[in-house]
């Protein structure tokens, strides 16, 4: 059927790609992975090095640019004084060029427009691209007020469209870095010890003796400080303990592999609490000083021993307890790592309060070899009038549920946009920017149906990724290497700043995020929000007053400030306010309760595959991030599709091959548009299926990742909601093979 909005291709013409010989990758020796491999001889004192941070995931390490005489860039490398990289890129940030020369970017602003009945996109000019939206913001802003317009956004695009939206009146902003990802371990680490984790990561893993990964699954998550820190850690002699249903990188290091079933994570965690309570082996000392609720907590997992957790995960009850004598023996330098994407299962916020709870006995909260207290430095803000007071926002969308929801939560936007829902505030248009809504938020069915009800999107990205192929405008930004930003500020061990400032000139006819959203403002008579001419004018003022320059930024790159906030770790016997309601880490939590949640998390029975299914479970690939990078010459050329990771046992019962294509069907009855090669290996437990996410693009104009392996979005369509913050639980899926070309025809 078409629609108003069929999805449409975009077309791209294409020069040929510089390609950077990566060394094949292999985690054993870290340093071999970081080899930048430019094979041309050019010189660094031949060439001129400019300051940038990765955008290529969300670590954002600094590095420089190496750019030729011609005025080509022959190389990303690392900023020795960064603290997220200490001067190494991971193959990602090192094939971050690709993002540059891929011939398939999106080249000059497109226009929706139709034609004889057949949709499809126009090129247009600058002036008419941004008159088009400006016009679609005020008219939205004078029928139904600005609230009524949506921000989906991700990673530094974001930032310069936040302000613009606030200048304009809507703080109706979502980004999948709550909802999807990170949201829960922020309301769980809050509730217990007052404190988001925020990234990077404030986990000590350099110096910690025992490092517990759940799920966490670093070495393909390849954030690349933790990755260099956790090798660093090994050849220490540090214990790595790996609860996952897959031997995965980090588990093949492990001195424990516990292959749990998945979905049954708290179950283990309560029986951990249980041992070290039990076995007296928590750190006395901390909690009687610093915890409220131990008490209540004993009595709560009274029952919870081995024996119970391991007719639930698998885990033998031996294992459990030695385990948990390992970690209580390097206490209080163990970390129970909280990991990242951490909506799985809808109770994920009460599975972060177990682990945080866990590392609150082990008393490695504000200990070496734990989490260290980190410190940021704040960029002053640069002069304007007060943003306008918005009427409405998605929390009052909400009728009181997520009550721990602190940041937008995006399909809650997206449900706001379909009038069937009923929700008191409509949202009538969108812009989304950085941010691939249609891979990255789970039942695509609502994607589409909110893609649909709305009157206007508008799409700033760098690429024709799934997204542009929904929107009636598409502003065309250039790539992270072309541009300046905003200064990167970031907690750490020692506060830092980074400066990206643009290597060579953008290509095509693309233009930076901070200069689209100052058109924008402007033309909706917002000039006294953005009185500067060039972004340069801002960046130098903030850095003046931090008491350094935009020329010295430039050849310094990274600068960093002392500590102001006292040490990096608790004093022995040190008072220490926590920012929770009773000003200690709270075992039991106050705040859950006051909102009618379980104050100590309790264990629930998630469903189980049926006979012929399997759980569909997926993570990162080391060499790309999401789909942003599917297209990227440098990477594709390292991994070009996924597969699915299945069980021998599985194989034999299916008759399936290494390397057959199969087609995945989900619980619903929904199949994936493409197919994918199997592969049989006994590192994934026989209940569960793999995948890599990013895969299954269905936009013909990206010329390398069309059609390359399956995607995981699609076959997520049940999802599991946490009910203190939102976050869609996306582990409750299960899928079946289908061996033959499915009859329906293929959509594209
Ligand atoms: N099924 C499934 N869904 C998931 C996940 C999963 O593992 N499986 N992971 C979840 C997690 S943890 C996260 S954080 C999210 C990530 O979700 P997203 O951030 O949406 O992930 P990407 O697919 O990388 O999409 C980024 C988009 O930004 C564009 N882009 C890249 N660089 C720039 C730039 O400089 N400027 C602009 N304007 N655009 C740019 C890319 O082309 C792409 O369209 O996904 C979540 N969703
Ligand atoms: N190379 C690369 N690195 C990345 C990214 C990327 O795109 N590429 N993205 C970054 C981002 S934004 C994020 S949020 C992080 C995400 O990375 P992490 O937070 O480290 O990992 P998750 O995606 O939560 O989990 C993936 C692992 O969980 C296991 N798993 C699945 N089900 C279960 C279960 O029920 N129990 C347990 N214990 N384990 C289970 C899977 O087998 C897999 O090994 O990665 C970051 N790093
Ligand atoms: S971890 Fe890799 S991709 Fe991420 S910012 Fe650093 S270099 Fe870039
Ligand atoms: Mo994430």
């Amino acid at each position: 059927m078409k629609t108003r909005r069929d999805f449409i291709k975009i077309s791209a013409a294409g020069a040929g790609a510089a390609t950077l010989g990566l060394s094949s990758l292999s985690w054993n020796g870290v340093n071999k992975l970081y080899a930048s491999g430019d094979q041309e001889s050019v010189s660094d004192e031949e060439m001129t090095a400019h300051s940038t941070y990765c955008e290529v995931c969300f670590w954002k390490c600094a590095g420089w640019t190496y750019v030729d005489k011609k005025g080509s860039i022959r190389k990303i490398i690392g900023n020795q004084e960064d603290p997220h990289c200490n001067g190494r890129l991971c193959p990602r940030g090192t094939g971050g060029v690709g993002m540059y020369t891929d011939e398939d970017r999106l080249k000059t602003p497109l226009i929706r427009e139709t034609v004889n009945g057949k949709q499809g996109f126009r090129k247009a000019s600058w002036e008419e691209a941004l008159d088009l939206v400006a016009s679609k913001m005020k008219g939205v802003s004078d029928k139904y007020g600005p609230e009524a317009f949506a921000l989906f956004n991700h990673g530094s695009p974001g930032s310069h469209f936040k302000h613009l939206f606030h200048a304009y009146g809507s703080g109706n902003e979502g980004e999948p870095a709550w909802a999807q990802c990170r949201g829960p371990r922020e309301v769980g680490f809050g509730a217990t010890f007052g404190s988001w984790i925020g990234s990077p990561e404030p986990t000590d893993i350099r110096d910690t003796k025992c490092l517990v990964l759940i799920g966490a699954h670093l070495g393909e998550n390849m954030h690349n400080g933790q990755v260099q820190e956790m090798s660093t850690a090994i050849d220490r002699g540090a214990t790595i303990i790996t609860v996952d249903p897959r031997l995965s990188t980090a588990a093949s290091k492990s001195k424990y592999w516990l292959p749990i079933k998945p979905a049954t994570d708290i179950a283990l965690l309560l029986s951990w609490i249980h041992v070290l309570i039990y076995e007296e082996l928590y750190d006395k000392d901390y909690i009687e000083k610093y915890a409220v609720g131990f008490e209540q907590l004993k009595e709560h997992v009274k029952n919870n021993t081995p024996e119970w957790a391991y007719g639930i995960t698998t885990i033998n009850p031996d294992l459990i307890r030695k385990t948990a004598r390992e970690m209580a023996a390097a206490s209080p330098a163990t970390i129970v790592h909280p990991g990242r994407h951490v909506a799985w299962y809808g109770d994920d916020s009460q599975r972060e309060r177990a682990i945080a709870i866990l590392n609150a006995l082990l008393g490695s909260w504000g200990r070496r070899g734990g989490f260290y207290f980190k410190e940021a430095i704040s960029v002053p803000k640069f002069p304007h009038p007060k943003y306008p007071h918005h009427k409405w926002d998605w929390k009052d969308n909400l009728d009181g549920k997520y009550p721990l929801s602190a940041m937008g939560i995006t399909q809650e936007l997206l449900k706001a946009s379909i009038p069937e829902y009923g929700y008191k505030h409509q949202i009538k248009s969108w812009i989304v920017a950085g941010t691939n809504l249609p891979l990255t938020i789970p039942n695509k069915e609502l994607f589409q149906m909110a893609a649909e009800s709305v009157d206007f999107i508008a799409v700033v990205d760098t690429m024709p990724m799934d997204i542009t192929g929904y929107a009636d405008v598409i502003l065309p930004e250039c790539t992270y290497l072309e541009r300046y930003d905003y200064i990167r500020s970031a907690p750490h061990r020692e506060p830092s700043i980074a400066l990206r400032a643009p290597a060579v000139k953008p290509k095509y006819d693309t233009k930076p995020s901070w200069w689209i959203a100052k058109q924008l403002g402007e033309r909706l008579g917002l000039g006294e929000y953005y009185k500067y001419d060039d972004i340069e004018e801002v960046l130098e003022w903030q850095l003046k007053k931090m008491g350094t320059s935009l020329a010295e930024m430039k050849k310094i790159g990274v600068k960093k400030f002392p500590r102001k906030s006292g040490g990096l770790y608790l004093l022995p016997n040190e008072d220490y306010h926590f920012n929770t309601s009773t000003g200690k880490i709270e075992l039991y939590s106050f705040e859950f309760l006051d909102h009618g949640f379980d104050p100590m998390p309790n264990f629930t029975e998630h469903p189980q595959p049926e006979e012929g299914f399997y759980r569909l479970i997926y993570g990162r690939a080391p060499m790309h991030t999401f789909s942003r990078t599917s297209n990227n010459p440098n990477l594709a050329d390292l991994m070009d599709e996924n597969s699915v990771w299945v069980n021998p046992k599985v194989a034999d019962i299916w008759e399936l091959k290494n390397g057959q294509e199969v087609w995945l069907q989900n619980q619903d009855g929904v199949v994936s548009t493409f197919p994918i090669k199997v592969r049989v290996t006994e590192r994934i437990r026989w209940d569960s299926v793999y995948m890599v996410h990013g895969f299954g693009n269905s936009n013909k104009k990206l010329k390398r990742a069309y059609g390359r392996g399956a995607s995981d979005s699609e076959l997520i369509t049940n999802v599991m909601i946490d009910p203190q913050m939102g976050g869609t639980g996306m582990r409750g899926n299960f899928v079946t093979f289908i061996k033959e070309k499915p009859e329906e025809e293929v959509k594209s």
